[in-house]
């Protein structure tokens, strides 16, 4: 069976990616809810019920899913322990492993996270990290402008960087050496990001660490496929709620590969 993969649009392709790099013999089953994006100023309790609708698709799809990524912030703070509960496979978020990664790599213990305002209002990096370390300094600022600007791929890279530039305002000056991507969309614009704050900040992609802990999953539970036969990823399957071409056109030029 397949892994499955959700977001609130292309966001989760950026686990997707890491996962076809870690784990290339694993099929690959995503949904990206676009029509209903954004997921980030929606009330928790809608998040949490567009998620686990989701998780369900993907789980009664055929011969289901093996395990799920929710690849999106926004979903993992309203709903993981939720779809824990309710689906009969793994259910893996993406804030745990970004966490995780940042206070692996912090030096100086000040740590940026840029997320939606529902990721942010969830308090979840914040928490997370202050269990870890209770010294530590956490900077998170609402960044909402820069999904739209990854769904709608048509800004110029003049444009994109004067959105980027706006939205991280609160982020200059400070000392941070850490920054969080915690919305699945900005890995997407990380090259844009890394030049507005520089680069001796390291970004942490959550999306892509969480694949760490999915291949443990696997693992564990020996539900990894064997490297013979390779999964063909033309069989993979991408669905989104929304306009298929510009889904397609986003995941085939971020992926590498025809979707
Ligand atoms: N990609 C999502 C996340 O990681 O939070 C949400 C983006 C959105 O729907 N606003």
């Amino acid at each position: 069976r397949a892994i499955g993969y959700m977001d609130s649009g292309v966001g989760g392709l950026t686990a997707v990616k890491q996962a076809l790099y870690q784990l290339p013999n694993e099929q690959v089953k995503y949904v990206g809810d676009t029509l209903r994006m954004p997921y980030g100023p929606r009330r928790t309790e809608e998040v949490a019920m567009f998620t686990l609708q989701i998780g369900r698709y993907l789980n009664d799809l055929d011969d289901g899913i093996k395990l799920l990524v929710i690849a999106c912030n926004t979903a993992t703070a309203a709903a993981l322990p939720l779809l824990q509960e309710h689906l009969p496979i793994p259910v893996v978020g993406v804030i745990q492993p970004g966490v995780d990664a940042a206070l692996d790599e912090t030096e100086n213990n000040e740590v940026g996270v840029i997320a939606t305002q529902g990721t942010v209002d969830s308090n979840a990096y914040y928490n997370g990290l202050m269990a870890a370390n209770p010294g530590m300094d956490v900077l998170q600022v609402p960044t909402p402008k820069l999904v739209t600007l990854v769904e709608s791929n048509e800004q110029s890279e003049s444009e994109k960087l004067a959105i980027v530039q706006e939205q991280l305002h609160d982020l200059m000056n400070k000392e941070i050496d850490t920054l969080i991507l915690g919305c699945t969309h900005f890995p997407l614009l990380s090259s844009e990001i890394q030049k507005v704050v520089g680069e001796d900040v390291t970004l942490i992609n959550a999306g892509a660490e969480a694949i760490k802990i999915v291949e443990q999953i696997l693992d564990d539970n020996d539900a990894r496929h064997g490297i013979y036969p390779m999964a063909n990823h033309e069989d993979d399957q991408y669905f989104t709620t929304g306009d298929t071409d510009t889904f397609e056109q986003i995941a085939t030029s971020w992926l590498e590969i025809p979707v």
